[in-house]
């Protein structure tokens, strides 16, 4: 399933079966059709584990009229072809995109998706780097059989009034035909409706906004993380055509001097970064895996998550509504200096890759703030404008939450005050020796003389490497657990001492595979600053964080 609950009850949806066959064409590859599971990630196959290339994958589906092709997930470039004819092409791992094919004619075809996952000068954001560019289909791909119209999204904004919650709503309709027609769209909430009719232009979106008086309902807490159905039907002549269910829950993130509140409470966030990745599955992560991430990090006492440096799986988004994890999302962009910035094609790939970002994900309740860019040139005039073209992007996509992005530590950095909240990551005692109050501070002292005093501070990053199961109990040596857990635990006392943070973000939760590109720094091309490895075993960190952490207030 693409969700983690039934999102249409009259669109006849259904998940493609999750055999297909793949071709891999180019050197190292497959030369004839193989049997692979979707989602999945091709370095699954035994013959695939390095392959970079382009990979074709073919199914015989049986359907017919209006067919709308949803793919939540394709690495990392797209075309999908309906018997030959092209429905839609796209870029971007992280991130959905749809092919429509109008008046098909009932019977089988043939769904064909091909893709591509090499460097090249097209790709500005997918780059070598460290976290691996995995192939393939990884988020479902499902179908849908479509009438005349059908609601393309459905965006809510929980807002607090005098009298109880309001849901703002914005829901919109596409008329798939070249004629006219009137509809009416209503919205079921908290078990209120409202609907107004609709003029639908033909072959046009049309926007509604409705506006549902929800009243005393229970707002959304990390503790009590209550969530709402929003369910949206579109009827044509008084007849259902369409519907689309989501959920949501009335929360109001705002910043407030050096605070960010969440109903009018203060966060202290004390949370992981995570790759969406898992030892043998990739960037495919089944949902159970991605239920123990949360468990394992709730277990150490973690409020929040970082979606570094990409969009995630909507299902584990859905999993952090469940559990009341309040997650940073980001759109996708890591370490990307001022010549990768001025590719032509980088702003127009992270604009994309915004829009759908907020777009596909805006009634999480679980997300507080929209990061971008980590780690990138703000340190330049060029590379500064960037940022802001960015974040107020993000601003005006969504008004309702913060923007912030993920800072590198060098000094210099132009933005702050671009920012609602000004993030930093930080490596003392891992890449410098310094003690870590000593470079929070300083960093601290150039934030606020530089456009950041009076706005709250993240530590976005923070963090020491081990390799899973080496151990050196007296020495301490670089590698081991026992010296990224000295580290770790000198980094979280001394980030949690200040008072003039909101909190951090340890990296990170798990190790993760890196590009060869990266092989000299990092140990088996692993990024082996988790605290748990690959496959989730814990190493000697867990603990200590687990104490210090669950020692902290339990304020959200
Ligand atoms: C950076 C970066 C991460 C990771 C980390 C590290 O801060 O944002 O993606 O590379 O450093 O492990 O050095």
């Amino acid at each position: 399933m693409e969700r983690l609950f039934q999102t249409h009850s009259i669109r006849r949806s259904r998940e493609c079966e999750p055999v297909w066959t793949l071709t891999a064409p180019d050197a190292g590859g497959l030369a004839r059709p193989e049997k692979v599971i979707v989602p999945g990630v091709w370095e699954s196959h035994p013959a695939l584990r390095n392959y970079r290339g382009r990979g074709i994958y073919e199914q015989k589906i049986t359907c017919g009229g209006n067919l709308r092709v949803w793919l939540g997930g394709v690495s990392f470039q797209a075309a999908v072809y309906l018997d030959d004819a092209l429905l839609a092409e796209h870029y971007g791992a992280y991130t959905g995109f749809e092919g429509l094919a109008l008046d098909v004619p009932e019977g089988e075809h043939t769904l064909r998706i091909e893709t591509d996952n090499r460097f090249g000068p097209d790709s500005a954001l997918h780059i070598p780097n460290d976290y691996y560019s995995y192939g393939g289909i990884n988020r479902p791909v499902v179908l849908e059989e479509l009438g005349s119209a059908y609601i393309t999204g459905c965006r809510i904004v929980p807002v607090r009034t005098e009298n109880g919650w309001n849901a703002e709503a914005e829901i919109r309709v596409h008329n798939l035909t070249a004629e006219n027609l009137r509809g009416a769209v209503s919205l079921s909430l908290a078990g209120r409706e409202v609907s107004a009719e609709t003029e639908l232009p033909g072959n046009r979106t049309t926007a509604v906004k409705l506006t549902v008086a929800c009243g005393d309902v229970q707002p959304w807490t990390p503790e009590t993380p209550k969530l709402y159905a929003a369910r949206a039907v579109l009827c044509l002549d008084g007849i259902p055509e369409d519907d689309l269910t989501d959920r949501i829950g009335f929360r109001e993130i705002r910043v407030d001097g050096k605070e960010i509140l969440l109903n009018g409470e203060p966060l202290r966030l004390k949370g992981f970064n995570r790759h969406e990745e898992f030892g043998g599955f990739g960037l495919a992560v089944p949902p159970e895996a991605m239920l123990q991430d949360l468990q394992l990090m709730r277990e150490m006492g973690a409020n929040c998550v970082r979606t570094c440096h990409y969009p995630n799986d909507p299902r584990f988004l859905d999993l952090c509504d469940e559990t009341g994890m309040l997650v940073w999302e980001e759109s996708h962009a890591r370490g990307i200096g001022e010549e990768g910035m001025r590719n032509p094609r980088f702003m127009p790939q992270l604009r994309q890759c915004t829009e759908e970002m907020v777009e596909q994900h805006f009634n999480h309740p679980c997300i507080f703030i929209w990061g971008c860019l980590n780690e990138c040139a703000d340190d330049t005039e060029y590379g500064a404008a960037c940022y802001r073209e960015s974040l107020s992007l993000l601003r005006s996509l969504d008004g309702s939450r913060p923007v912030t992005a993920a800072l590198l530590e060098r000094p210099g950095g132009r933005v702050y005050g671009d920012m609602d909240v000004v993030s930093v990551n930080l490596y003392p005692q891992w890449y410098h020796d310094t003690d870590v109050r000593t470079a929070l501070d300083k960093k601290l002292k150039e934030i606020s003389e530089n456009g950041g005093a009076d706005k709250p501070v993240i530590v976005s990053e923070i963090g020491a490497g081990a390799v899973y199961g080496y151990h050196d109990p007296l020495g301490g040596a670089k590698w081991s657990e026992e010296r990224q857990c000295r580290i770790l635990k000198d980094q979280i006392q001394g980030v949690l001492s200040s008072p003039d943070v909101s909190g951090l973000f340890l990296w990170q939760f798990a190790d993760v595979r890196v590009d060869e590109s990266w092989f000299a720094r990092r140990p088996k091309t692993v990024n082996n600053k988790g605290v748990v490895d690959e496959y989730r075993r814990p190493k000697l960190a867990f603990g200590m964080v687990k104490e210090l952490f669950r020692g902290q207030r339990q304020d959200h």
